[in-house]
């Protein structure tokens, strides 16, 4: 079964990977995989062994199901689904680090990460430090020998800077250190990390993979079992697993990921021409941009530039605020990802618990707005951007 699926293209395994209708005599035959809400699951002695599920907090047949999804559509032989983004990246690193163990990061990464890094689990003695990812050299100097992990989001969040995935696997593997990287930004559709060296993959399940801006959930995949044995191990003993029905809303929502990134990246690019042009705007940021200063090393890695643009508003912060929340259309809200267009001011919103000093020093200046090209038609976006 399984090399069956690994023979088959993204958007077959995205539709079919961990549904396997129950053709069994009496069975229902679901052609999508039922919600089971239950909690427990029952047995008929104490020491015969139960379906393969026994409390739902260590596994559910729903989210199994999902899990074998992600597996598939990440090229991965593991996947594991938490209840939000941040709860997956705790497991990451609280599952495979103790304290004294030392991490090196990306400078640019999503707020709520630097804050878990920075604040929860420095806390336990895990301490990380960061370098400029457009630059894997930067890394080795900052590497000691306590650091186990290193930690990189590409594209990145909010700047979209592209992480060297090859060149930064090398350094890893020279160091003995775990590479993870985040995902998030160009889906299992666009980039395979795992192929490229990476020894584990997470994403915030609530952006693309879930695709519709109604479900919080973290996903990690792997193909080390070590590393997944211990991921799956604080799952259980740390409990922030994806529920059921969230666990139902994010395969649904997988099973249009390919359709719904090419249109987001077909959109995206209009858009970042369009805001090329506008008035108000000086300097657009876009993968699929030619004046894109990474993108040949982008294209070596990944075969689409996701839906996601920043881009700086001509004045002060001012002039930002009101070209935000002047526009129509285009919802003023953090979060990316969603069918719905979603605009936002990282250094007010998403990256406002990263220090001024922080934000200035890798470039999240007062003015940069950070849009997220949802899938409704082109040209009400680019009308709604005026
Ligand atoms: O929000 P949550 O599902 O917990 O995911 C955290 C997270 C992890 N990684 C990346 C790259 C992210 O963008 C996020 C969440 N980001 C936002 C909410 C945002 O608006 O940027």
């Amino acid at each position: 079964m399984e090399e069956i699926m690994n023979k088959q293209h993204f958007e077959t395994r995205a539709i079919h990977a961990g549904e396997n209708p129950d053709m069994r005599e009496g069975a229902s035959g679901d052609v999508a995989a039922p919600i089971h809400l239950s909690t427990t699951f029952a047995r008929h002695e104490v020491d015969s062994p139960t379906a393969g599920y026994e409390y739902t907090r260590s596994l559910n047949p729903t989210r199994h199901a999902l899990e074998i999804k992600l597996a598939a559509i990440e090229n991965g032989k593991y996947g594991l689904a938490f209840s939000s983004g941040l709860a997956a990246e705790t497991a990451i690193i609280m599952g495979l680090l103790k304290g004294g163990d030392h991490v090196v990061a990306s400078d640019d990464l999503y707020g709520g990460t630097k804050r878990l890094f920075n604040r929860v689990v420095s806390e336990f003695g895990i301490k990380t430090d960061y370098a400029d990812v457009t630059n894997p050299d930067a890394f080795e100097p900052i590497i000691t020998p306590e650091t186990r992990m290193m930690w990189v989001e590409t594209v990145s969040n909010p700047l979209l800077k592209i992480a060297d995935i090859r060149a930064m696997a090398e350094i890893a593997r020279k160091h003995d250190l775990i590479f993870v990287v985040d995902n998030t930004f160009l889906s299992p559709y666009f980039m395979h990390p795992l192929e490229l060296g990476a020894d584990i993959v997470m994403h915030s399940a609530t952006k693309y993979i879930g695709g519709h801006s109604d479900v919080l959930g973290g996903v990690v995949m792997t193909s080390n079992q070590a590393l997944y044995e211990k991921i799956q191990y604080y799952q259980n003993a740390a409990g922030a697993v994806m529920a059921p029905f969230d666990s139902y809303i994010v395969m649904r929502g997988i099973k249009t990921l390919a359709l719904r990134m090419e249109r987001h990246g077909e959109n995206a690019l209009k858009i970042a021409q369009f805001l090329e042009q506008h008035n108000k705007v000086s300097r657009v940021v876009y993968p699929g941009l030619s004046t894109f200063p990474q993108r040949a090393l982008h294209k070596g890695q990944a075969t689409g530039d996701g839906g996601i643009i920043t881009f700086e508003i001509k004045g002060d912060v001012t002039d930002a605020k009101r070209f935000l929340s002047r526009l129509k259309v285009i919802a003023l809200a953090e979060s990316l990802g969603g069918v719905e267009s979603l605009v936002e001011l990282p250094s007010l919103m998403t990256h406002s618990s990263v220090p001024p000093e922080e934000r200035a020093k890798i470039g999240i200046t007062d003015t940069l707005v950070r849009l997220s090209v949802g899938i409704e038609h082109v040209d009400d976006l680019a009308q709604a951007l005026g």
